[in-house]
């Protein structure tokens, strides 16, 4: 299956390597899939963003790990986005992306619309509301192939990042099928039911009432096939500003922007959880040794909030750090104050029940009492200080990978 040459609007389609434009014959013999235009290198984390974001952690500065993030964000923003709109034909799929490119079907650069079959290989266009995205215009099912399989492998699913699958007038088997397909390759899809306006036309039932039963119809379909939940939006392709057709674009903008972060902050965020559980470790083999009474920030080993406030600042979730945080990810204090559980000790103690043991009055009474046979005392005194300890380190490592994930979050939000 090749890419159509009646699109010219995505020019990279027609570059080869060297940059130069390919005739059609030449573009004609080139698969579809190294003409698919953008480079997903650009979709992984850089050597440099990890070492930055390594180093920032190792540093406690989580500050740093948030600009690291941001930058990551920043980065793929421009990475492309391959969007497939599929069905069955005359459900309305070149239509929808007219509408969803913002231009009618009579102009030059639109994808051809009409009852008869129009679209017979996949034609690619771009649309000015989503930069670097290509729509897909597919050949509508049991156009090109003898079954669903053949489709899906005529039309090299693999490479979509995310698909359109468009109804119309009823929800078929077909559909679900390919819904399933595409759930089962782990890639993203909605459904969108279009023609609303001729449903509405001709219905008996109140507008409230019709969406609601073309809704159930569909979910209702895909149950039957037990397909997880996707979002449906129920739109006319002739009135791009009513219905759903809004919520469909705010929606595709957040979901471009998470499949453009999606990789490179989960990178980020094992890059990360490594140098925490890396640092965690050796705090912790301080710990088992004398050598953590010495640790300059922890003067009174005994004093848990001192010994809290270390740790808190060694990972940089102490407060000044998350303030600085939340003012750059834009955000609340107290949204990143807020997650973590490691406030303060008394707080701490009440919602963690092994520390809440080991910090307890009956345990303060047994240490109390051990006082008197020093012999016994110092090693009991020393064993359970180490525990009260590496629980509180623990409980910051947590609140470190929590807090991380919010800045994964918010900086991917933000992009
Ligand atoms: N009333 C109405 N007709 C539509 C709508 N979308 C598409 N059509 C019509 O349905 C027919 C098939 O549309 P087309 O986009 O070519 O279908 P495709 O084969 O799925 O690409 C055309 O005559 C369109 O004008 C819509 O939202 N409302
Ligand atoms: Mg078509």
């Amino acid at each position: 299956m090749q890419p159509s040459q009646e699109s010219c609007e995505v020019t990279p389609l027609l570059m080869d390597m060297a940059g130069s434009y390919l005739t059609p014959q030449a573009s004609l013999s080139t698969s579809f899939t190294s003409v698919l235009p953008y480079n997903k290198d650009s979709g992984i984390l850089s050597e440099a963003e990890a070492m930055k974001a390594q180093k920032a952690l190792a540093d406690g500065n989580l500050l740093e790990v948030a600009s690291a993030a941001m930058e990551t964000v920043r980065r793929v923003s421009t990475t492309g986005v391959n969007i497939a709109v599929t069905g069955e034909s005359g459900n309305g799929m070149s239509t929808f992306i007219n509408a969803l490119r913002g231009i009618g079907h009579e102009e030059e650069a639109s994808a051809p619309t009409g009852v008869v079959r129009t679209t017979q290989t996949p034609a690619s266009y771009s649309c000015s509301h989503f930069p670097n995205v290509v729509l897909w215009d597919l050949p509508g099912m049991g156009a090109t192939s003898q079954s669903l399989k053949d489709y899906v492998v005529e039309m090299e699913f693999n490479q979509y990042d995310l698909f359109i699958i468009v109804a119309s007038e009823h929800f078929s088997m077909n559909h679900v099928t390919l819904a399933k397909t595409i759930e089962e390759m782990g890639k993203k899809f909605y459904i969108v039911w279009t023609k609303l306006d001729m449903d509405l036309s001709t219905t008996i039932f109140t507008e409230e009432q019709l969406l609601k039963s073309i809704r159930e119809h569909i979910l209702e379909n895909l149950q039957m096939m037990l397909v997880c939940k996707s979002p449906i939006f129920l739109i006319s392709s002739f009135e791009p500003l009513r219905h759903d057709f809004p919520k469909l674009r705010a929606t595709l903008q957040v979901d471009i922007s998470d499949i453009r972060c999606h990789g490179p902050l989960q990178d980020l965020f094992h890059t990360c959880e490594k140098i925490i559980n890396d640092k965690a470790t050796c705090l912790q083999e301080k710990i088992a040794t004398d050598s953590f009474q010495n640790t300059p920030a922890i003067r009174d080993a005994d004093g848990l909030a001192e010994c809290l406030k270390a740790y808190q600042f060694s990972f940089g979730v102490n407060d000044k750090s998350l303030q600085q945080v939340a003012q750059r990810m834009g955000k609340e204090s107290l949204e990143y104050t807020a997650i973590t559980m490691s406030q303060d000790v008394q707080a701490l103690s009440r919602v963690d029940w092994k520390l809440m043991c080991l910090t307890c009055r009956v345990m303060k009474a047994f240490l109390f009492l051990l006082s008197y046979i020093p012999s016994f005392s110092s090693p009991i005194v020393q064993c359970v200080r180490r525990m009260q300890h590496k629980r509180i380190l623990m409980i910051v490592v947590e609140d470190t990978k929590t807090v991380l994930r919010k800045v994964l979050k918010d900086s991917s939000i933000s992009g």
